[in-house]
């Protein structure tokens, strides 16, 4: 009989890490979830699969916690998606997202390293790391150059990567992975922020909508779909860095068309436009071309942009809170 397969999972509380807990207990896998503690627990988004996940407590700011937790679950995949993950944030707290977000991905591959180095490393990096684009659509071999404190941090955890790979040997991988939403996606983020605030005004519960940039333009896809494409990257026969997009680019406005339409509202007699919502620098356009996580791990996204839109606002729309 094959041992049972046991992965561990950092970030398991956010958006992606509820969906690849799930993925991974579909395939048979025993999940690990890293949590940090906190006064009130923050564990809404796995409630359903808290039964089948194993809860360890520990913190990217603390290397031997994570030494610890590598030791008792001697993981054969790690995946590594905590962060501080929300750009806004990371210019009001710099210093606090490079530690979480810079040094915590290099806490735990130097722990990797020292404790178990068999196992199968993945690092959430991000489309951010492109930042004011050289090229478009953007891939595996555009140069790096980011524009938010968030952006370097992650863009410092995808070259620690790499060093761990070409280094230490380390089955290393890091994948670039564009905007992807769900209906898990945090409150503040943009698509989120739209598809709520579309059900609520279309039910009385509230007015208008503030929003910063209309005209910056992302490349968004389903977080289930970009969940499965971190799990194929682990499964290759070598590490590598993969780009996952949809290879489609939509503007903020264009979010807030269709949201609005889907809920037979138009979007221009509720949207205000309010400035504490810009940043100090803006990623105007990200488009990704993902041939390469195509042609070698056969990965493709399934669900369109005008499907993530519908699915975030009847998601919204089916709870009253
Ligand atoms: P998210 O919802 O913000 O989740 C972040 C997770 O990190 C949460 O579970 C959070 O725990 C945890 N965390 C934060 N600080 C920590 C610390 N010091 N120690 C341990 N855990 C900590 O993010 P997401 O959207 O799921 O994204 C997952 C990963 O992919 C992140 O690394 C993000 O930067 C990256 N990424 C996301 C996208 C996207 O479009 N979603 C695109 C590219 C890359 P709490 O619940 O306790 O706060
Ligand atoms: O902003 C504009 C804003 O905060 C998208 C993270 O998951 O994806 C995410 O980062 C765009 C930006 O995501 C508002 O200026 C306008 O141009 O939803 P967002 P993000 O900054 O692209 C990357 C790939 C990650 O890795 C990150 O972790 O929308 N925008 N008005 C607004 N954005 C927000 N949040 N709120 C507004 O009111």
């Amino acid at each position: 009989m094959t041992e049972q397969k046991r992965a561990l999972v950092t970030g398991l509380t956010g958006q992606d890490g509820s969906y690849l807990a799930e993925f991974l207990l579909k395939k048979g896998y025993e999940v690990f979830g890293l949590v940090r503690r906190t006064s009130s627990p923050r564990l809404d988004r796995v409630e359903p699969i808290l039964d089948r996940v194993n809860i360890v407590y520990g913190d990217l700011l603390d290397q031997s916690s994570l030494q610890r937790v590598l030791g008792n679950c001697m993981p054969h995949e790690i995946y590594n998606l905590a962060a501080q993950s929300f750009v806004p944030t990371s210019f009001a707290e710099p210093v606090l997202t490079a530690e979480v977000t810079a040094l915590g991905a290099t806490r735990l591959l130097e722990a990797v390293r020292h404790v178990h180095p068999g196992a199968r490393y993945y690092q959430a990096s991000s489309s951010e790391m492109f930042g004011a684009v050289r090229e478009t659509p953007q891939n595996e071999m555009t140069p790096f150059v980011p524009r938010s404190p968030y952006g370097v941090s992650k863009l410092y955890a995808h070259w620690t990567t790499v060093h761990h790979r070409e280094a230490y040997g380390i089955f290393a991988c890091s994948g670039i992975l564009f905007n992807h939403e769900s209906p898990r996606r945090g409150e503040e983020f943009v698509t989120r922020k739209i598809a709520r605030a579309a059900a609520r005004i279309s039910q009385g519960r509230q007015t208008e909508l503030r929003l910063g940039n209309l005209e910056a333009r992302r490349d968004w896809g389903f977080a289930g779909d970009y969940v499965r494409a971190m799990w194929l990257m682990l499964q290759a026969e070598q590490a590598d860095d993969f780009v996952v997009a949809t290879g489609e680019t939509h503007s903020v406005r264009e979010f807030c068309e269709r949201a609005f339409a889907r809920v037979g509202l138009d979007w221009e007699a509720h949207v205000v436009t309010d400035e504490s919502f810009l940043r100090p620098l803006e990623v105007d356009l990200l488009v990704g071309d993902a041939s390469r996580a195509r042609e070698q791990l056969g990965w493709s996204p399934t669900v369109s942009f005008e499907g993530l839109v519908d699915m975030m606002v009847d998601a919204e729309l089916g709870c009253a809170q």
